[in-house]
């Protein structure tokens, strides 16, 4: 039913969800015994004028509410802390598996998406099993109850209700098959809202300074009017089929009330208990309007439900072998053997027979125009996404067949979008590496060229970044990236465009106090500048996914083409010897 795999965390609760069954179990059928109790003190007491029998049996009735509102307590505070942990459990499960998923999994359902599951979705799943911990025993027990109280009371009469019962069950699945579509599109159009809303904030500089605003409120409105339309529809199903039902219990109380009078008039039942019967009437027409909100509410758990299931089904893109290799212990030999790889929604060939070598220490540059396939070159590295044809070898090991984790831990990646975190320079920095010292702290930052400006704020390493704290330039953001990419002393670095916002005197020195901290460290430097990348080992020259030329700057100057290109419309044709 798609429901199957929340079993193991309601067992988890099953203690305290028993506890809360039995409770409600004893609640209902203290509501039950009720009118037939009102029966005895109407046609034995008051219509005798037995004082004292109204009393005893008044007293009763009393007790019996009483113990039914304690355990009504009891029961709601022990079903809303089960409903609670197990949505807190669902959920971190939940960002457990997403973590584990491949970017192109992520891709795939679109984070604004993974998002609604995991709040909204989620929610709507605890709501149904805090219902089931109510209604659901609820609502059967009153509902066959009343039908067989009102046996006991008087078989024939018993008749009308039990008539009704047919006819409510068809109603019923009437609304689940028209509802359950459209509460998996509420949750769709959630999505969309989801999506257009963080799409806004993530850009809202862009909106700004474009002035998009009604270009956004309109995209805006057009998904808000989606989702406002279908819930509406969802509720307007919910709005006609409550009252048809509620409506057919009505005309039964009516026929106990028509052929119940006719019985009192011809001295064939008592006035009492056709009281009885009218309020085991309502208590079936009770139990119905709560079985229809049980099954409404079963409905969106399910399409929710089905959501969930199908993150927690989704098997990482990203195969990991049974028994991975450690990473290799040697020196950081990269190479690549005619790699083709392609994004899957996208069915160019982003790289194609990218082959090359990088030796232990090294430093390669790559080099090449504006989506030529440089950063989806580099970001195969660390496998954040897998080569379709070809591989990836470290120190002779394919990638592929080496713990995953390792290969992160060695290689660190400093990405051309950087990204900082809320808190600290000092714990963004040692976001790399958190054991290490704040001495390791500033002699990073003073190679990524970042402790002069760091010093600068008067908190020093302690200055806060993000909400409530400071901002940082494009290119101070850099040097802070810069500087957490190295304290993880990799054996491979990768600088994707690492320094673009950084001035040309900055990224020199930069360069320069690099070559001495990474002797040993393989390095790969993205970068647009041919002043960054003319000391290179090697430098490849990427155009649109190929490589045309690999070299060092001279063997390039002669050979390539495109780099000669480059290199003369950045320099000039005489600046050639700027670079050293
Ligand atoms: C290379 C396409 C993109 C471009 C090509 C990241 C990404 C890229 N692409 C996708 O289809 N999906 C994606 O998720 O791949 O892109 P790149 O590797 O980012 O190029 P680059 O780093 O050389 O460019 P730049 O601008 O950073 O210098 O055709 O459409
Ligand atoms: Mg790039």
């Amino acid at each position: 039913m798609g429901l199957g795999y929340l079993k193991k965390y309601l067992l988890r609760y099953r203690r305290q969800y028993i506890a809360a069954l039995i409770f409600i179990t004893l609640e209902t059928f203290g509501d039950l015994i009720q009118p037939t109790i009102m029966s005895k003190v109407i046609d034995n007491g008051v219509k005798r004028g037995d004082m004292d029998y109204v009393l005893k049996l008044g007293g009763l009735m009393f007790l019996i509410t009483a113990l039914g509102a304690g355990f009504a307590i009891t029961r709601n505070i022990i079903s809303s802390k089960v409903s609670q942990s197990f949505g807190a459990d669902l959920r971190e499960d939940l960002y457990i598996k997403i973590q584990s998923l491949s970017l192109e999994n992520i891709d795939e359902f679109q984070d604004a998406s993974l998002i609604t599951r995991l709040t909204n979705d989620v929610n709507q799943v605890q709501n149904f099993a805090h219902g089931s911990m109510r209604i659901f025993v609820k609502a059967p027990i009153l509902g066959i109850g009343a039908v067989i109280m009102s046996f006991i009371l008087n078989p024939t009469m018993a008749l009308i209700p039990l008539g009704l019962v047919p006819i409510v069950i068809v109603i019923i699945s009437m609304n689940l098959k028209i509802s359950y579509p459209i509460f998996t599109r509420i949750q769709r159009a959630l999505d969309k809202v989801n999506a257009v809303m963080r799409e806004y904030l993530a850009g809202i500089r862009v909106v700004k300074a474009f002035n998009r605003f009604d270009y956004e409120k309109d995209r805006f409105r057009k998904v808000n009017e989606g989702l406002k339309n279908i819930t509406l529809k969802g509720m307007r199903v919910i709005a006609v089929f409550n009252p048809t039902v509620s409506l057919t219990v009505s005309i039964g109380i009516v026929l106990v009330l028509w052929v119940g009078g006719v019985r009192v008039n011809t001295g064939n039942m008592e006035v009492g208990k056709i009281m009885a019967f009218v309020n085991y009437m309502t208590q079936v027409l009770h139990s119905l309007v709560l079985m229809t909100r049980i099954l409404n509410m079963f409905i969106r758990a399910k399409a929710s439900s089905e959501r969930i299931r199908e993150v927690f089904e989704t098997e990482s893109s990203m195969k990991v072998k049974e028994s991975p290799t450690a990473f290799p212990n040697g020196q950081g030999r990269l190479e690549f053997e005619n790699v083709y790889f392609k994004y899957h929604n996208n069915s160019r060939w982003v790289l194609e027979d990218i082959s090359f070598t990088v030796n232990p220490g090294e430093t390669l540059a790559i080099i090449g125009s504006t989506g030529s396939g440089k950063t989806s070159l580099v970001n195969l590295i660390p496998r954040f996404y897998d080569v379709v044809e070809g591989s990836i070898r470290i120190d002779n090991i394919d990638i592929r067949h080496m713990n995953l984790d390792d290969l992160r831990e060695r290689i660190s990646i400093v990405p051309q979008k950087v990204l900082l975190f809320t808190g600290t320079i000092k714990d963004n920095i040692k976001w790399g590496d958190k054991n290490a010292t704040d001495k390791e702290v500033e002699e990073v930052a003073k190679i990524a060229e970042a402790h002069d400006f760091i010093m600068s704020f008067n908190e020093g390493y302690n200055t806060y970044l993000g909400q409530g704290g400071v901002n940082l330039s494009g290119g101070q953001k850099q040097r802070i990236s810069i500087a957490r990419a190295l304290i993880k002393k990799p054996s491979i670095l990768i600088l994707d465009d690492s320094t673009s916002a950084v001035d040309l005197i900055t990224e020199r020195k930069i360069r320069n106090k690099l070559k001495d901290y990474l002797k040993n460290t393989t390095t790969i430097l993205i970068a647009q500048r041919i002043t960054s990348v003319m000391d290179a080992d090697k430098i490849l020259v990427l155009d649109r996914g190929k490589i045309v030329g690999q070299g060092n700057h001279e063997e390039l100057m002669e050979n390539c083409q495109v780099y000669r290109d480059i290199c003369i419309s950045q320099l000039g044709k005489e600046g050639v010897s700027f670079g050293s």
